[in-house]
């Protein structure tokens, strides 16, 4: 195994370069390599300053989150940044890629950071439930102030190198050879004896925050904006506050223990899991590990309305050029004006330039009829839900594209082999469902056919990755993973209202667990109408919402549905009328309502979309269960800090979920709610979701 780190020599400059890939983790031979080589270069005469550079494509990304919970071994960050703190020249960190959360704390431990012009700086603990614990609470706010620390702590998200030099967090761009750069800097800064800028030392920035100590929590309370009330975002300030009043050496142990604490909560292990399973999720476990993907360097969306037109700008917004297929002159020129009305709106809110919207729109390019679709090299259907139409479509696109197109369907409830089926080339066809605003929605549920290519499917991640969504691969069901457990959740929230709850109190336990929306305020939001006419289709009834539907009470699209909402207003309001609706509809079902609690509420609107999901990896429609936890973490607004709803059910103990379905299977005669044969066996054996996971990796 060679050194993670080593030291060589450009004349009188040390050049100490970090070499761990895939992303330069801190792990411990890394902090290791820096303490002693730092130190040697400290103690060597001849060197003059010190440049650290890493190797590979990018810069020291954090601490090795693989090493949390696991023994610590010395040194700890904060020794080895201490330590090169303490240098007595001046050093100097050459940063590309992502300097985030131990990487730039270490960074801060330098005295100067050059940067390349695409670099980006950060401190994302935050999003691991934690907060920066090697100085970053401390030396970020004494070197660019209060006000700009916060915000980029409270947030996780990277600044670029532009605003970080705007900020003072950088002292030069290097075009071109970074560490030549980095050289010629630390050449200059030996030569002038300029002294050595120490974050840990400034105070000037925190002169004013200090005179006026009330401020600190007016700027606190903005940028930490809708994360009250989770641990890390709460401890994150009160580490920052400590700038205002306590000495440098004692905060940072303080800001220790703060971050000592957060990697035991379960805030913190919920969102550690959510970072590696949306990393596992695009790993096929049946796939050929050198399995390629096929180049795709033009698209093509058929169907410009909402979904087709969010579909396009997920393209543009990533380069690649997209042609839009509509089957009249006026849809096509409706569904173009719609997309430029969301890149103008975007712009209007500061979101992005005039420039990048006219940049973006030349990358869409409108076509009538599917004869557009002939140079494309991926192919995604967005029309109407209908498999006729699908099935006719991929006929036609079949003779169309080109060979070795990829032909993938948007589909969110209907049969992708059946689709794939009515082409020549089954092996080409995928499902690739987005969700809506496509183009803001992360989540991409990659559906395999049983005839799918596997550099199909790599193609679908791959593409998936590079216009800025997280893939899942799933398998073929109706819904798919998440719509399938949805509609779990929908089935038992109906039933409650019958039973004695009101729509506001099922919506009120559900933003309570903290999703950012309840199931009726969501009906509201979809349209009640929509099911509606599929019951009816279908001769089905839903006592409540039809009797909603038919008053005309669709949701926020006629100011009415489960709850009223004034003129431009979505914020839901209870309705009298809705209560009444509901108890005539308990009294002619013969349902004598009873008052129904919040954990009864939880436990069947969460536990049956568990059990749902043991069910789903029972038929191989999901891989993992860390897939379906990302499924519901991008898609569905499951909240971060609870992990996803497999993880959940660890936490909750599988047993108890197994044990609570049983009981309310029983109470409500109610076989949906039974427990699925493979929650029940992991929950007789003592077993958990995490543990099945290690056992599929292990077999795959
Ligand atoms: N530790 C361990 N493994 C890591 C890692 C890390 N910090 N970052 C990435 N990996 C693995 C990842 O699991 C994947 O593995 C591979 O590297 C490529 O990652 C004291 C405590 C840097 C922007 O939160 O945001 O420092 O799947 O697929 O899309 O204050 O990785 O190939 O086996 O994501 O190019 C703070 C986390 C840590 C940054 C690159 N740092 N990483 O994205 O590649 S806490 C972070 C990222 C901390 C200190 C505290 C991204 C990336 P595998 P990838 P990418």
């Amino acid at each position: 195994m060679s050194d993670p780190v080593t030291l060589r020599r450009e004349g009188a400059i040390a050049v100490i370069t970090v070499d761990n890939p895939p992303v330069n983790a801190l792990k411990h031979a890394v902090r290791a390599g820096l303490q002693k080589l730092f130190k040697e270069a400290d103690a060597d005469a001849s060197v003059q300053a010190i440049v650290l550079a890493c190797a590979g494509r990018t810069f020291i990304a954090g601490a090795d989150i693989t090493e949390f919970g696991k023994p610590p071994m010395a040194p700890s960050l904060i020794e080895a940044i201490t330590d090169i703190d303490n240098v007595s020249k001046p050093t100097v960190a050459a940063i590309h890629g992502t300097a985030l959360g131990g990487g730039l704390e270490v960074a801060l431990g330098c005295n100067y950071r050059v940067a390349s012009k695409d670099a980006k700086l950060g401190l994302p603990e935050i999003k691991l439930g934690l907060i920066p614990g090697a100085g970053g609470t401390q030396r970020l706010p004494r070197l660019i102030g209060i006000d700009k620390a916060l915000p980029i702590i409270l947030s996780g998200n990277p600044i670029s190198a532009s605003q970080a030099l705007q900020d003072g967090l950088v002292d030069e761009i290097i075009e071109g050879d970074l560490t030549a750069g980095a050289i010629a800097f630390a050449k200059r800064l030996a030569s002038e004896q300029l002294s050595l800028k120490r974050a840990s030392r400034m105070e000037d920035k925190l002169t004013e925050f200090r005179k006026n100590p009330e401020k600190f929590n007016e700027v606190a309370a903005k940028a930490v904006g809708r994360n009250k009330g989770l641990k890390a975002p709460m401890a994150a300030v009160e580490a920052v506050k400590m700038t205002l009043s306590v000495p440098f050496e004692e905060a940072i142990k303080r800001e220790r223990n703060m971050f000592i604490e957060l990697l035991v909560t379960d805030e913190s292990k919920s969102q550690r899991h959510a970072f590696f399973a949306e990393r596992e999720a695009t790993k096929v476990l049946d796939m050929p590990a050198d399995t390629k993907s096929r180049e795709v360097k033009q698209a093509a969306v058929i169907g410009g309305g909402t979904m087709g037109g969010g579909i396009a700008m997920c393209f543009a917004n990533a380069g690649i050029p997209v042609t839009l297929i509509e089957t009249t002159d006026e849809f096509l020129k409706n569904g173009l004006a719609k997309i430029r009305t969301n890149y103008e709106n975007t712009a209007k809110r500061g979101g992005m330039s005039e420039a990048d919207v006219e940049k973006r729109m030349s990358l869409i390019k409108g076509a009538v009829g599917l004869e557009g679709t002939k140079d494309a090299d991926m192919v995604i259907e967005a029309v109407f839900e209908e498999m006729g139409l699908k099935k006719e479509i991929f006929g036609k696109l079949d003779k169309i594209t080109k060979k070795g197109a990829i032909l993938a369907t948007n589909t969110s409830t209907l049969d992708v082999n059946e689709i794939a089926n009515s082409t020549s080339r089954p092996q080409d066809v995928i499902g690739m469902h987005f969700f809506s605003p496509a183009n803001i929605m992360k989540l991409l549920e990659i559906v395999r056919g049983e005839k799918s290519a596997f550099d199909a499917i790599q193609t679908a991640i791959t593409v998936g990755r590079k216009i800025a969504k997280v893939p899942v691969v799933v398998g073929v069901c109706y819904g798919f993973v998440g719509n399938r457990m949805l509609h779990r959740r929908g089935v038992q929230a109906d039933r409650l209202v019958l039973e004695g709850a009101l729509p506001q109190e099922v919506d009120a336990a559900t933003l309570e667990f903290g999703f950012p929306m309840g199931p009726f305020a969501m009906g509201d939001l979809a349209g009640i109408d929509v099911g509606w006419r599929i019951r009816r289709a279908r001769g089905e009834r839903n006592e409540v919402a039809d009797t909603l539907a038919e008053a005309g009470r669709f949701g926020q699209k006629t100011g009415k549905g489960y709850y009223i909402y004034e003129k431009g207003s979505r914020t839901p309001i209870p309705d009298p009328e809705v209560e009444k609706i509901i108890l005539d509809a308990s009294a002619k079902k013969g349902i004598k309502r009873r008052p129904i609690s919040k954990q009864e509420i939880i436990e069947r609107t969460v536990y049956p979309m568990i059990n749902e999901g043991a069910r789903i990896l029972e038929e191989g429609i999901a891989s993992r269960p860390g897939d379906i936890d990302v499924i519901w973490l991008y898609g569905y607004g499951w909240p971060v800090w609870r992990g996803g709803p497999m993880h959940y059910a660890d936490t909750v103990g599988l047993k108890h979920v197994r044990d609570r379905l049983a009981h309310h299977a029983k109470e409500l005669g109610d076989k949906s709610l039974e427990p699925a044969k493979l929650l029940d066996r992991l929950a007789n054996e003592g077993k958990t979701f995490a543990s099945l996971a290690s056992e599929m990796k292990k077999a795959s």
